[in-house]
């Protein structure tokens, strides 16, 4: 499918935020008396003085940069205050910069639609805003435009001896200028002003960039730093993009980038003029071709997502050089900590935004002792995700298995020579596909609360897929807790490769034994747990045990009677070597169940049975239900009783919806 050509006469007015050196400026928030000061931000890691990932523009004019390690620093600059990333669980703890990102955020966004798109960047959509500003009150009716707003950089504006900042002023004056213009001018004049009210009320500077799409305004706002702002008028793309290197366009860093370099002779942006569409199509397909063909013209019609939330949740640690990972208890040692992490950041997204993930994910970056090729890739793999610590980390570890054969059997190594052969320097858990809860749901909620330390899993199963990389560009921090916030997430790592691992693959493929009923019986182990768990109170323990031992619906839901279940307790990866063209396709499959549907994974084979998930409504005995807590009550009566449940629950808002594994329910 080509993707669709935006218009190339985009007249919508979007602003790039981000904010400058932000380590830094929270923790000279933190500790006032380093302001003014030069300053940077380095990783625990003690090794020549901990690697630097933040620096403060006071060093940046020492000539300290991001790569140096902070003896470095030192030498270039013996006054520099180095900081260190505050550390939990024996990695960098970035909840502090987390939060002052969303004090940001919830300023940003009060102009108009908003996307976070990193930890420290914002997208807005000002279209709305500014055409209201240019019909009641454009800025030759404003009493005055704002000396921020007048320190704008205009991208193309001719100078003609007069002072920048008149001709600033006489650009946003200019009442017969191009209506795109007048937009991007009023467009500019709320940025500043929102800019202003960050600084006000979080102390922290930003920089800005305001141009017709989210491309030339991202350009736009590393352009002058920090505390600045760019605009990029229509009249100044050409110029703009015909010096601009490949390599500094997003998307462009990578290898797609090197290609053009190498293979085209491409170095600036510009330099894709000269292909054609189909050209360019031909050698990287049609999206990519168009993409590219879109972008030499400064076209991209990209929307701003209304998402204040990150897109996903991650945690993740390197061990470069001699930390490298070797045996599966210290992987799992990590993972262990890696998932309690994501463990409490899931609970912490539930509870403030009433939101819950359903895909697990392991990442991890790898080398082989003994081995020359250098291209090592470790296969990202994913399955549903189940709340609880310890489920979390059990299914985090089964992934890593399943990733680890696979590794090996790539290299074909058979697993008894290739014992201690392979390192580990970089493992990542994220947890994705994440969605509210609808509104009629939210009393289920507190039962998610203090989910089970330990988990009562008694399936073995698990069912992995192939996960697509989180981040293809791959950056470079040691030990990110990364938010995703937008598709190619700004992951930071100090191991490129880390997350350039895997293809993206939207079914299992070449599954070579089992069934679903791993899946099935996890959604009925998780509707368990979802129902006993986090009970608070003593009372509430009670009962659940009571609940237990009764015929109460808990033990029902528990019941193989009740359900019509397919055996398990086999250990299936959907993604095993050499078996992916055996026909064994796994394949979501959304069942329908009276009147509400479920996903499960389910073979494509005809030879084994397509078991639906079904339950006996009459077997229940009717006073079970009293026992829940009344919100519970009248959701569950709707769940086992389809036919009245077109009445009295929306679609979509049943506790099934939450545990199934599809992402399009
Ligand atoms: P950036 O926005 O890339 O940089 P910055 O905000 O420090 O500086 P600038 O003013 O030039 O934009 O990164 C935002 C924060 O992310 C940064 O303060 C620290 C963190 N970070 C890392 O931890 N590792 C990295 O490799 C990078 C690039 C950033």
């Amino acid at each position: 499918m080509p993707v669709a050509r935006p218009e190339p006469s985009d007249s919508r007015v979007i602003a790039h935020i981000d904010m400058d050196c932000f380590y830094v400026q929270v923790e000279q928030r933190k500790q006032p008396t380093l302001r003014g000061h030069p300053t940077a931000v380095v990783q625990y890691n003690s090794w020549k003085g901990g690697g630097l990932i933040a620096v403060g523009y006071e060093a940046r004019k020492f000539g300290v940069k991001r790569s140096m390690r902070g003896d470095e620093a030192k030498k270039v600059c013996p006054d520099i205050q180095l900081v260190q990333v505050p550390v939990a669980r024996g990695k960098a703890d970035l909840g502090v910069y987390r939060n002052a990102g969303s004090e940001v955020v919830s300023i940003l966004s009060r102009k108009g639609r908003c996307e976070r798109a990193s930890i420290d960047e914002v997208y807005l959509d000002l279209t709305e805003a500014a055409e209201t500003m240019l019909a009641e009150s454009p800025p030759e009716r404003l009493d005055g435009i704002s000396e921020e707003a007048l320190k704008s950089h205009v991208l193309g504006l001719h100078l003609d001896g007069a002072s920048t900042r008149d001709c600033v002023r006489a650009w946003f004056l200019m009442s017969d200028a191009d209506h795109r213009d007048r937009l991007l001018a009023c467009g500019a004049i709320i940025v500043a002003e929102l800019r202003h009210e960050v600084l006000k009320e979080t102390e922290f500077t930003c920089s800005a960039g305001i141009a017709h799409n989210k491309m030339l305004a991202k350009l736009a706002s590393g352009m002058n730093k920090p505390a600045q702002q760019t605009v990029v008028p229509l009249s100044s793309v050409e110029k703009l993009l015909e010096s601009l290197p490949v390599k500094k366009m997003k998307q462009l860093g990578g290898k797609l980038g090197t290609s053009l370099q190498v293979d085209l002779g491409v170095n600036t942006v510009g330099d894709l003029l000269q292909f054609s569409e189909e050209k360019l199509q031909e050698r990287y397909g049609i999206n990519t071709g168009t993409w590219l063909w879109n972008i030499a013209r400064g076209i991209c019609g990209e929307e701003v997502e209304d998402r204040l939330l990150p897109k996903s949740h991650g945690s993740g640690k390197t061990f470069p050089g001699p930390q490298a990972l070797k045996t599966i208890s210290s992987v799992q040692k990590w993972l262990n900590e890696l998932c309690e992490e994501l463990s409490e950041r899931l609970l912490c997204d539930l509870e403030e935004n009433k939101r819950i993930a359903r895909t697990l994910t392991l990442h991890a970056s790898a080398y082989k002792l003994n081995d020359s090729e250098s291209l090592k890739k470790f296969p990202s793999k994913s399955c549903p995700l189940r709340y609880g610590i310890a489920k979390i980390q059990e299914d985090a570890l089964k992934l890593f298995h399943a990733g680890l054969r696979e590794y090996i059997g790539i290299y074909h190594v058979r697993s008894k020579e290739c014992k201690h052969e392979w390192a580990i320097t970089g493992l990542s858990v994220s947890a994705s596909k994440i969605v509210g809860i609808p509104s009629g749901t939210h009393s289920i909620m507190k039962y998610f609360h203090n989910l089970n330390q330990t988990s009562t899993t008694t399936s073995n199963d698990i069912c992995t897929q192939d996960a697509a990389p989180l981040s293809p560009s791959g950056l470079h921090l040691a030990d990110p807790q990364m938010d995703t916030y937008e598709d190619e997430a700004r992951t930071r790592h100090e191991t490129p490769s880390l997350y350039t691992v895997a293809d993206e693959t939207e079914v299992c493929k070449g599954l070579k034994s089992g069934s679903e009923s791993g899946l099935v019986s996890e959604l009925t182990q998780s509707k368990m747990d979802f129902l006993g768990a986090g009970l608070k109170s003593e009372k509430q323990k009670k009962k659940f045990e009571k609940e237990k031992g009764n015929p109460s619906i808990l033990r029902f839901f528990h019941s193989p009677d009740a359900f019509s279940f397919p055996e398990h307790g086999r250990v299936k990866t959907c993604q095993e070597s050499g078996a992916s063209s055996s026909g064994d396709l796994l394949q979501e499959n959304k069942q329908p169940i009276a009147g509400t549907s479920i996903s499960t994974c389910s073979l494509g084979r005809n030879d084994i049975r397509n078991d639906a998930w079904s339950y006996k409504s009459d077997e229940i005995d009717p006073t079970v239900l009293n026992e829940l807590p009344p919100e519970i009550q009248a959701e569950v009566r709707a769940w086992l009783h389809p036919e009245k449940r077109a009445k009295s629950v929306k679609r979509g808002s049943s506790i099934v919806h939450y545990f199934s594994s599809r992402a399009d329910l």
